[in-house]
């Protein structure tokens, strides 16, 4: 993986973000997880079953300024979206059980059209932090983002070693896509206010666990402090 001269660190907890100093466009990708109507708009999957909209759409403006700030710095960003094939071949039945058991069953009809299937109004990423052309969008079918997707390949193509996650929500998608991404090798930090769950405990909770065992998934920050300090 390549690795950039010169030593450039945010402050961040538990330790100084990235590890190495390695932080730099050339190497640093902005990971924008999930923010689609399903997640944080009304009527979609969230919405339907009956969580706090509030608590989703928190990290909206927070994630904008990062955008704006690592676009301009010209670091890699890329999107991703949760969702299923029409034809639900990709839908495992128990995910589908679970969710029509309490009312929002993946693939049914919804005001957003039907609930997580690609391509209709409530899967599509918000207006508000739609991805500009050139963005790599990653479709994934679970909750982690390398999980059936090629998004490994890419980041080692493009030799992003570091990654900026946000996105929702904290304690589901985010939270198994910083594990997975952890696994892999890749040097995390997680930005807490660009994060947002269904649940305020929850989210407070999978902030926790990553400053665990001196960073067990990587660091955490927020968005002020990584703008401040991004070279
Ligand atoms: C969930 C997600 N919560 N994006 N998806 O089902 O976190």
């Amino acid at each position: 993986m390549t690795r950039e001269i010169g030593f450039h660190t945010i402050a961040s907890d538990p330790y100084p973000w990235p590890y190495d100093g390695t932080l730099g466009p050339a190497n640093t990708a902005l990971i924008v997880i999930d923010m689609q109507t399903d997640f944080c708009g009304a009527g979609g999957y969230v919405d339907t079953m009956g969580y706090d909209l509030s608590l989703t759409r928190a990290p909206i403006e927070p994630i904008r300024r990062v955008l704006a700030t690592m676009r301009a710095g010209g670091y890699h960003v890329l999107h991703t979206r949760e969702g299923h094939r029409p034809d639900l071949s990709d839908l495992p039945a128990n995910k589908r059980w679970r969710s029509q058991r309490i009312g929002a069953g993946i693939g049914d009809p919804g005001p957003c059209g039907r609930i997580l299937i690609r391509g209709e109004p409530g899967w599509d990423i918000i207006e508000e932090l739609r991805p500009e052309p050139g963005e790599t969008v990653i479709d994934k079918p679970g909750k982690g983002s390398f999980c059936a997707t090629d998004l490994e390949l890419i980041l080692r193509t493009r030799g992003i070693g570091n990654l900026v996650i946000c996105g929702i929500t904290t304690d589901v998608c985010v939270s198994t896509t910083m594990r997975e991404a952890n696994d892999r090798g890749f040097e995390c930090v997680l930005l807490a206010d660009c994060c947002g769950a269904t649940d305020r405990t929850n989210h407070d909770a999978a902030l926790r666990m990553v400053r665990m065992q001196g960073g067990v998934f990587g660091a955490v920050a927020d968005s002020e402090t990584l703008i401040a300090g991004l070279p």
